[in-house]
């Protein structure tokens, strides 16, 4: 069944009824203020980071679902009845309903008995505040009396405490009103406020929570709406909220507009000031096409135009959407994320910056020198940060001395090395960075020299990573206290890393580097193929006994998906073993909805492998289809020539796919998810954990920098695409070092990859220039 479609033209997804089998969001704000819309108008609101600012609170795992919201009731003053444009919480049948969700904004739109209510949030101009635009239509022709409610719950800052000292935010919450401006603040805070503001006449408001919903009420029958008006409550302490009442009578045909401001403000006497331009639905209006504007210039700087439709529609709009929001927000917050404890991930975010390379290198290289910032002297890294104060972490509680996981301090290689290829700034190489001692500093070159040397300083007995806490799979926790586990996978990621330094050092002229660091590649190769390949695919792992994970002689989690994909890009397999390695994949793992981490998934808990056996069969990462691991199937098989099968399982995870089978699926079909139950799951095929996943980035480099083949290098631009023979070519739009690249790709022999010829402005070369920025050019590359 569908739930909505995708308009194309607008760059919207249109959401056609509200009772999506999860809730379907959409994020607004740009990575300062911001929060979560879904098509319901549940969610909530922080600022800079969801535990430490938290806005508005957030009920999760409650009945009903996705509640609380950013609500707009509208009452008639007749009939006393009431409704929201958004279907919740009221939950009135609506005689129309949709949902849009654009880049940064969301429209809730309803109709009821001949009024038309619809909302649009979105924050202007990277603010820290957002805006709800509402807008009333009356075509009942007749005038209508109505009164309109703007109502959010507002949480103590710090967003655990909200919830675990119950008795102290409840004595501490003020609320305060002064000229159409609501502040929320702690009682002992003098500075920093949360606000709900109108430019509108207020008929009355409410800064009390249960005063405006009222004893053993809910947000769906607030006493306030109901009796037509609030208290205009003074909150001294309890619960805090934002409630205006605001009375609008309409003609027949007639429309109004009203905006209403929710934020947090460090300095709350500002607060007027900061907003009182934004307070004009005009100006508002203004804003709203500011910000379409931004994202239609961040998307603009690669477009494509394939023989996919669905590709397209990815590729140029919602991949690189998705990649703008982890980028953001890593693994932070999310439904399902809940911006309590985990932070900002130090290996999702350096790979997140590889999804926004192209677009955003600036930005890009500003949270790469946070994650540097979270490099120990040894070349370790934290495992998070938080974004308010920059501080590190490790997560749970040390289980053991291998205190570290093995591989975050390895993907900084390929976040700086893909900066540098796009942007050609080597002078961020020699910059100094702090190591997160505060003390000690080292050039950008020092802190990736030194993560070479950390995995190179902690090998096992087979001589290859050793394991510590976990490698990308959070899950595999095999040192139970010995410290002799290792990852085959980590060691594959280390031979890529190692190749890409020595990728930079020729390019550098620095011989004695490269060769240092080829000397290191090789060594780790090598004890890979001597201790891991396993006869017809390699080994994933080594417990803290010995014994092998993902090795025939296993009778549960046999194979493993990454020790093959990243036997390709790490360059650990010859010919031979690449080819079988690819095969054993479609052969055991691939399925209908994607690759599946490993199999067979195991069946019972077992401690030496830790919390993968904590799922049951066929979830998550035992078993799963955790789409991150996908792209780095679909990249190796590109690296091999595979155009068909690559574009196989690029197009098997593609979210538009299941648009119509979005009952099954369950989660928004125009982002990638993070899991989807697998082929040994009852449930198989159905879709969580939305919106925070490597998989938005990995999939953007799979299809744009690898299908398609579009990729930057330090002195020039690499066009050479791996695509499905049966595909005639293909036109792209490239944005590189600021000139247009404007490239067509013809494949007249149906070949999957390979070159003959490229030509640029007309005249054959053998690579594509950097050309100076604001100039234009055309590229054609005939393949083979
Ligand atoms: O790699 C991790 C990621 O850091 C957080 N989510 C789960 C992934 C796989 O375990």
């Amino acid at each position: 069944m569908r739930y909505g479609y995708f308009d194309k033209k607008k760059k919207e997804y249109a959401v056609t009824r509200p009772d999506t089998p999860t809730p379907w969001i959409n994020y607004i704000g740009s990575g300062n203020y911001g929060g979560i819309v879904s098509n319901t108008g549940g969610g909530y609101s922080f600022h800079k980071d969801p535990q430490n600012r938290r806005v508005t609170r957030y009920r999760y795992n409650s009945i009903p679902m996705d509640r609380p919201g950013r609500y707009i009731y509208i009452r008639n003053k007749n009939s006393g009845e009431y409704w929201n444009p958004g279907y919740q919480p009221v939950q009135r049948k609506l005689d129309s309903y949709s949902c849009r969700h654009g880049m940064g904004y969301t429209v809730l739109s309803g109709e009821y008995q001949g009024v038309i209510g619809e909302v649009t949030y979105f924050v202007p101009d990277d603010k820290n505040f957002e805006i709800w635009h509402v807008k009333l239509s009356n075509t009942y022709g007749i005038a209508q009396s109505l009164q309109v409610f703007a109502y959010s719950e507002f949480s103590f800052w710090d967003a655990i405490l909200d919830q675990q000292n119950v008795d102290w935010v409840q004595q501490i919450n003020q609320g305060r009103f002064d000229d159409g401006i609501i502040t929320y603040y702690p009682y002992h805070v003098s500075d920093n406020a949360a606000f709900f503001a109108t430019g509108e006449k207020v008929s009355s408001f409410d800064t009390n929570l249960e005063t405006f919903i009222g004893k053993y009420r809910s947000e769906g029958n607030p006493i306030a709406v109901e009796q037509g008006g609030c208290s205009n409550s003074i909150s001294r302490r309890m619960n805090g909220a934002g409630a205006f009442c605001i009375d609008v009578d309409l003609k027949s045909d007639e429309e109004r507009e009203m905006v209403f401001i929710l934020g947090f403000a460090e300095d709350r006497t500002a607060i007027k000031e900061d907003i009182k331009e934004y307070l004009s639905p005009g100006k508002a209006k203004e804003a709203l096409t500011r910000l379409k504007k931004y994202w239609d210039d961040y998307t603009g700087r690669l477009s494509v135009e394939t023989p996919d439709e669905d590709m397209n529609l990815f590729v140029n709009v919602w991949n690189q959407y998705q990649c703008k929001t982890t980028f953001n927000w890593s693994r932070f917050v999310s439904l399902y994320q809940l911006g309590l404890g985990r932070g900002m991930g130090i290996r999702d975010s350096a790979q997140d910056t590889l999804g926004v390379m192209h677009t955003i290198p600036e930005e890009a290289k500003q949270l790469i020198i946070k994650l540097l910032k979270c490099q120990f002297t040894d070349g370790r890294a934290y495992h998070l940060f938080f974004p308010l104060t920059g501080e590190g972490g490790q997560g749970d509680a040390p289980v053991n001395k291998f205190d570290w996981y093995s591989d975050d301090h390895l993907w900084l290689i390929l976040a700086v090395n893909a900066y540098v290829k796009e942007t050609g700034d080597f002078a961020f190489l020699k910059e100094l960075i702090l190591y997160n001692d505060r003390s000690t500093s080292g050039t950008v070159l020092n802190h990736l020299d030194m993560a070479l040397e950390f995995t190179r300083n902690n090998k096992g007995p087979h001589n290859i990573a050793l394991a510590g806490r976990a490698d990308w799979n959070d899950t595999l926790n095999l040192d139970t206290g010995k410290g002799a586990a290792e990852s085959v996978f980590t060691s594959m990621l280390y031979c890529r890393a190692a190749l890409e330094m020595v990728e930079l050092c020729e390019y550098l002229k620095n011989k004695e580097q490269g060769i240092k660091y080829t000397g290191m590649y090789e060594e780790m190769k090598n004890a890979i193929n001597s201790s891991s390949w396993d006869g017809e695919w390699y080994k994933r792992a080594f417990d803290d006994n010995g014994e092998p994970l993902g090795s025939k002689e296993n009778k549960f989690g046999k194979i493993f998906i990454n020790s093959q994909s990243w036997a390709i890009l790490g360059k650990v397999a010859d010919c031979d073993k690449a080819d079988k390695c690819m095969k054993s994949v479609d052969r055991y793992l691939n399925s209908k909805y994607g690759i599946v981490t490993m199999y067979p998934s195991y069946n019972e808990y077992d401690e030496t492998k830790g919390g993968v056996t904590t799922y049951p069969v066929g979830t998550k990462e035992n078993g799963g289809i955790f789409l991150h691991t996908n792209p780095w199937m679909m990249i190796s098989e590109t690296l091999l020539g595979n155009g068909d099968k690559a574009f196989e399982y690029y197009r098997r995870i593609l979210p538009a796919k299941r648009n119509d089978d979005a009952e099954l699926y369950e989660v928004e079909p125009y982002v990638y998810c993070q899991n989807i139950l697998g082929k040994e799951n009852p449930q198989f095929g159905v879709g969580r954990n939305s919106w925070l996943s490597g998989t938005a980035a990995w999939n953007m480099v799979a299809s744009s920098q690898h299908i398609l083949g579009i990729r930057a290098n330090y002195d020039c631009l690499i066009v050479d695409p791996c695509i499905p023979a049966e595909w005639q070519g293909f036109k792209a739009k490239r944005v590189f070092r600021g000139a247009v690249y404007n490239i067509e790709v013809q494949n007249p022999n149906g070949v999957c990859s390979g070159i003959s010829k490229i030509t640029v402005d007309g005249a054959e070369v053998a690579k594509i220039p950097v050309f100076e920025a604001g100039t234009t050019h055309s590229v054609v590359v005939l393949m083979k």
